[in-house]
């Protein structure tokens, strides 16, 4: 049988984490042959070490056969050492009378100090995701972080949105999701993200055809795979929770057990494709195998395409702009 491999979580005790911990102990994310070990991160206060207490009893009570171990850690220094991956959920949500400015610089803390401690402890191979927002500029804060580790090893995660595509791509054409093939989500995970069904098939059929509506796609597609966050909190009085749980399972999954061929999204640090500057942490279509994601290129990108992805870029680049000064 599998040694076991070090899952590290960051924000455990929270309600993505309460929604991610057990399906990860069962093997879904790494395989029903994978034993796994938990290193779980909260932070210091009181409250937050008790309540990831809690979770902890509560994923001994499921007795899972694949859950070979268990920490509670409340420094990143000892929760990293030796991971395998990372999924780094965890940050600071953006108090009352709180400037993005301020959300962006009490992130970049958290984030530059993850960065550093995976960078020192983590294995060399670690593979991370990060969940916590602003996602793509978060991961792109620990990546800078860690200079010792491989970049393309930093993902952010625009799962969720390619997902949520999915779905209104399927209720649209009363087709079932799992035949969807090729859809691509562009950018930053924000409204601004581009979903993008141009090259989308399903069984073999264009799915542009099948819709063949531009007013559909901009003025309800794209505003509501883009709002769908604000939807569920709006609907619900909390965030996605066990949707974006689900995701950080697909997106680790494919990442380590490939894709087959399939396009999925993640959000990777560029090294210029489709123009855009190195580094950015970009959502991009990739397909995987053996562990590594390779991005899909030689795509189109027409006129309408190219602002939504110039669009996307500039929020990027302005959110990373305003935490170089902190790296
Ligand atoms: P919760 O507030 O329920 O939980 C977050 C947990 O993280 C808390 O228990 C908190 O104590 C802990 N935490 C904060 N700073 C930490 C640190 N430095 N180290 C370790 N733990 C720390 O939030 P939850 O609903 O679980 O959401 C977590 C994050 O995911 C948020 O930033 C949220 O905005 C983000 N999301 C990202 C999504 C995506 O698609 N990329 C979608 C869902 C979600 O909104």
């Amino acid at each position: 049988s599998k040694q076991p491999v070090r899952v590290a979580v960051t924000g455990a005790a929270g309600q993505i984490g309460y929604a991610l911990l057990f399906r990860i102990a069962s093997g879904e994310m790494l395989g029903k042959d994978q034993p796994v070990i938990l290193q779980l991160l909260e932070i210091p206060d009181e409250k937050a070490q008790k309540a990831l207490k809690g979770v902890m009893m509560e994923l001994e009570d499921c007795a899972f056969p694949l859950l070979a171990g268990m920490e509670a850690h409340s420094d990143p220094m000892t929760a990293f050492k030796d991971t395998d991956y990372a999924l780094l959920v965890g940050a600071r949500p953006r108090g009352p009378g709180m400037e993005r400015k301020d959300l962006l610089s009490a992130n970049a803390q958290i984030f530059t100090a993850q960065g550093k401690a995976l960078n020192a402890v983590a294995s060399r191979n670690v593979r991370v995701l990060v969940v916590g927002n602003p996602a793509n500029t978060n991961a792109y804060i620990a990546m800078k972080s860690a200079p010792d580790l491989p970049r393309k090893n930093f993902t952010a995660m625009l799962r969720l949105d390619h997902n949520r595509a999915l779905s209104q791509i399927a209720a649209k054409t009363g087709k079932p999701v799992s035949r969807i093939e090729k859809l691509a989500v562009w950018g930053n995970h924000s409204p601004t993200m581009y979903a993008d069904y141009r090259f989308a098939t399903i069984d073999g059929q264009p799915v542009k055809q099948m819709i063949n509506d531009e007013e559909w796609n901009k003025n309800t597609f794209l505003p509501t795979v883009g709002k769908r966050g604000a939807a569920i909190i709006e609907a619900r009085g909390l965030s996605s929770a066990a949707s974006a749980a689900n995701a950080a399972i697909d997106h680790m999954r494919d990442w380590a057990l490939g894709t087959h061929g399939k396009w999925v999204t993640m959000g990777i640090p560029s090294n210029g494709e489709y123009g855009i500057p190195k580094d950015v942490m970009f959502g991009y279509p990739v397909t995987t195998e053996g562990g590594e994601y390779k991005i899909v290129e030689g795509l189109d990108i027409d006129a309408f395409s190219q602002e939504r992805i110039n669009l996307t870029l500039k929020e990027l680049q302005e959110e990373q702009d305003g935490v170089k000064h902190l790296l």
